[in-house]
C-alpha cells in the first residue's frame, strides 16, 4: 500500500493530495451524482461572498486551445444560504472542507471568516486575492503586499483553522506575495489562479466573452503554473497547493517534483469529470513502480 497522506502544515491533513479548485465543483453537493467526492483529499468550495452575487453577463465561458476562458464574476449564494443549504451535505463529508472567501474591503473578508470559523465542521479557509473578473475585491489583494499582509494578518488573528492564500500568476514576480503569506502566518498558498486571456469572433470581430477579459485556465497554463511553483517553493517553507491545468496524474506527479504538497483539480472536471479516478490509480502505480512508499517523499525533488 502507498501512502497518499499528505499533511498541509500543523493544522490540515488529507488522506490524499489531491483537491478540488474552487469554482469547478460547486459546494460539492451538485456534482455527487456524477463524483464519488470521497476520493478527494478535500472540497475547496466556490468563493463566498458576504452576500449573494449574481455575476456577470453571459457569455461568460469560452472553450479556446487546451483550456477555457471564465468571467463568472463571482456569481455565488452568499454565507446566509451557505449555511442554510450546504452545511448539511458538507457536515457528513469526510474528506477536508475548505472554504474559498471572497471580499469587497478587509472587513467583508473578515466578517465572513468570523461566522465560519465558529462551525466546527468547516477545515480551513483558502483565502482568494486573485479573482480577475471583478471591479472590486479580486486581484487588488493579491498584487500589492502590503494590501495583502493588512488583510492576511487581519485573518490570521480571527481563526486557528487552516488559512491558505490563494495567488495570482498575473504579477511581476509571485515569489513577493508567497513570501508576504509566510510572513503573515498562512499556513499554505495555492498557485495559481487563471491567466489574463481574451478571444475575439473574427465574424463577428467581437470578443468571445462579455467582459472582453477574463480568466484562462485548463493544460494552456500548466507550464506556467510549474514555473510559478519551481520559483516559490525556493523562497518559503510553508506548503504550497498547485493549480493549473491538471488532467492527469502524471500531472500531479509533476506538480509535486515541481514543490507542490497537494494539487487541486479544477478545468478537468468539465471534460472528465471522473478525472480523480484515474488519477488515484495512477499514483499508487507511479509510486510502486519507483519504490516511493510514501507521495510526499517527491515533494521538490526536481533535479536541478
Ligand atoms: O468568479 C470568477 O470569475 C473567478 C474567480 Br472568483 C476566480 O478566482 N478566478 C477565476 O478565474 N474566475
Amino acid at each position: 500500500m502507498i501512502d497518499l497522506n499528505t499533511k498541509l502544515g500543523n493544522r490540515l491533513s488529507l488522506s490524499n493530495p489531491i483537491l478540488t479548485a474552487s469554482g469547478t465543483f460547486g459546494y460539492g453537493d451538485e456534482i455527487s451524482d456524477i463524483v464519488d467526492v470521497e476520493l478527494y483529499g478535500g472540497i475547496v468550495t466556490k468563493s463566498l461572498t458576504l452576500k449573494p452575487r449574481e455575476g456577470n453577463p453571459p457569455p461568460r465561458i469560452v472553450e479556446t486551445p487546451s483550456g477555457m476562458i471564465n468571467s463568472i464574476g463571482l456569481a455565488n449564494i452568499g454565507v446566509d444560504l451557505f449555511l442554510e443549504e450546504k452545511a448539511d451535505f458538507l457536515k457528513i463529508y469526510r474528506g477536508q472542507v475548505i472554504i474559498n472567501i471572497a471580499g469587497r474591503t478587509d472587513s467583508e473578508y473578515c466578517e465572513i471568516l468570523k461566522r465560519l470559523t465558529e462551525e466546527n465542521w468547516i477545515d480551513g479557509f483558502e483565502i482568494n486575492v486573485s479573482c480577475p473578473n471583478v471591479s472590486e475585491g479580486g486581484i487588488e489583494f493579491g498584487t500589492d503586499p502590503k494590501i495583502l499582509s493588512n488583510l492576511a494578518r487581519k485573518l490570521r488573528d480571527l481563526t486557528d483553522k487552516f488559512l491558505m492564500i490563494k495567488l495570482s500568476p498575473n504579477v511581476t514576480d509571485i515569489r513577493i506575495l508567497a513570501e508576504t503569506s509566510q510572513k503573515c502566518g498562512a499556513d499554505a498558498v495555492s498557485m495559481i489562479n487563471t491567466v489574463y486571456g481574451s478571444a475575439i469572433d473574427i465574424n463577428t470581430k467581437k470578443p468571445l466573452i462579455n467582459s472582453v477579459i477574463g480568466g484562462l485556465s485548463g493544460p494552456a497554463i500548466k507550464p506556467i503554473a510549474i514555473a510559478n511553483i519551481i520559483k516559490s517553493y525556493r523562497v518559503i517553507d510553508i506548503p504550497i497547493i498547485g493549480i493549473g491545468g491538471i488532467s492527469r496524474g502524471e500531472d500531479v506527479i509533476e506538480f509535486m517534483l515541481a514543490g507542490a504538497s497537494a494539487v487541486q483539480l479544477g478545468t478537468v472536471h468539465f471534460y472528465n469529470p471522473l478525472a480523480i479516478n484515474e488519477i488515484l490509480q495512477f499514483l499508487e502505480k507511479y509510486c510502486s513502480q519507483n519504490n516511493i512508499l510514501s507521495i510526499g517523499d517527491i515533494i521538490g525533488k526536481v533535479e536541478i
